[in-house]
């Protein structure tokens, strides 16, 4: 029953931060991008292959906007779908399947709906089969207006690759859609050329490939250099256009692309052993904030997918009443930083902690377990608190439970 949900809210109270309010309604009443970059991790970023770099573009269009480059994806088995409904609804994916299947019935407050509420026209670009991922059900639980999939674009042979609908097409058609569309919108991008296995027409390679040990990672540098490629031509001809007056691009890498059975190769091109800390570390995607008004700022605070709500939400200075959420603004001051992966392992300001073992974050060095041990407990309890919720489908109660007051619950207890 409803009280089901008190010990959720009671528990969010506790973490809550205290709300800092920085940067607040900055873009308010503004159109929002958030562009999903299949499979980009941060260590391309700034990085070069043959002495040419792997993403030019990005890397000075992030001097541009407000860059964080401790930022972690949080997906599991779900991958591409779990990094949506981390952003959607600042809860954690399932460890087990993928919540967009498993879960796609339950109740959700979120933030298609809440933006919807607040008169934004809510959709999702993605040139691919509108059933994968059971996106085309789930997107109406999470109170998506419009799903434009691979039926909405002018996909021909020539103009397609591999998955599908190369990325400078979809890029293409994707902004047409956009000029005309209703504002203020909101509209989630999702890229498909760089992914697994990674494989382009000759014509868009703009970088020979790899050489290390494993074909996957040497492919996987053209892939990244033509998405790179393709979002320059979008970012112009966007900034170009009426748009770009009114509307925030939030930039964000979905997962990995390169798995942790490409360790050697992976060392091969760092020029270092990966352990179970580089490894962890390689976790780290990209996210940039970039628009008219955004000043460029270099953020290092330690996060993740499940803040890209609050954080979006202060940005837009949209009231958001849904008290259950996991993440933070990323742009607070003296925000609780704390990344929790889907496997319980953890990150935070001073410490990564994975399977038991702890290491100092900056340095890599290997710590005393105990240092570790807070964050440890941290983690499971979040892991547990969501889980709880989408099990038992608790958001349903939201609107009937009332809200307790951390004094109130002192009182109650
Ligand atoms: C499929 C695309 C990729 O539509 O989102 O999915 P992934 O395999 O990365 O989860």
């Amino acid at each position: 029953d409803s009280n089901e949900l008190v010990p959720v809210i009671n528990y969010m109270n506790e973490n809550k931060n205290e709300d800092s309010d920085r940067l607040e309604g900055v873009a308010e009443g503004k159109n929002v991008i958030a562009l999903s970059l299949e499979s980009t991790q941060t260590f391309v970023v700034d990085n070069t292959l043959h002495g040419e770099e792997l993403t030019p573009y990005f890397n000075d269009l992030k001097e541009e906007g407000i860059y964080f480059d401790n930022f972690y994806h949080q997906v599991k088995q779900g991958r591409t779908s779990d990094s949506e409904f981390l952003l959607a609804n600042s809860m954690y994916p399932l460890n087990r399947g993928a919540v967009f299947f498993t879960h796609s019935g339950n109740d959700y407050e979120a933030f298609p709906s809440l933006l919807k509420e607040n008169g934004y026209f809510t959709n999702v670009m993605h040139a691919n089969d509108k059933t994968f991922w059971n996106r085309n059900v789930m997107y109406d639980s999470l109170g998506y207006d419009e799903f434009y999939s691979k039926e909405d674009y002018e996909i021909t042979e020539e103009k397609s690759h591999g998955w599908g609908y190369l990325d400078e097409h979809f890029f293409a058609d994707s902004l047409n859609k956009m000029k005309d569309m209703e504002k203020p919108f909101y509209s989630k991008m999702i890229t498909l050329t760089n992914h697994y296995p990674f494989s382009l027409p000759e014509d868009k390679k703009l970088i020979e490939e790899g050489e290390t040990s494993s074909g996957t990672l040497n492919r996987y540098f053209q892939t990244i250099r033509y998405q790179d490629e393709a979002l320059k031509q979008f970012v112009e001809e966007f900034k170009q256009s009426e748009l770009y007056d009114d509307t925030i691009l939030v930039i964000y890498g979905d997962h990995f692309g390169i798995s942790e059975n490409h360790q050697e190769a992976m060392g091969e091109y760092l020029g270092k052993e990966i352990n179970d800390y580089e490894q962890f570390q390689l976790q780290r995607v990209p996210m940039l904030i970039y628009g008219k008004g955004i000043k460029a700022e270099k953020n290092h605070t330690v996060g993740g997918q499940i803040d890209l709500r609050p954080t979006l939400t202060n940005l837009l200075g949209i009231e958001d009443s849904n008290p259950v959420q996991f993440g933070q603004d990323l742009l607070a001051e003296n925000r609780r930083q704390l990344m929790v992966t889907r496997d319980g392992d953890f990150a935070n300001e001073n410490y990564v902690g994975i399977q038991g073992v702890c290491y100092d974050r900056e340095t890599g060095e290997e710590v005393p377990s105990e240092d570790c041990a807070p964050g440890f407990e941290a983690a499971e309890e979040e892991l547990n608190v969501s889980d709880s919720v989408i099990y038992g489908d608790l958001l349903r109660y939201l609107k009937e439970t009332e809200m307790v007051t951390p004094e109130e619950n002192t009182k109650d207890s």
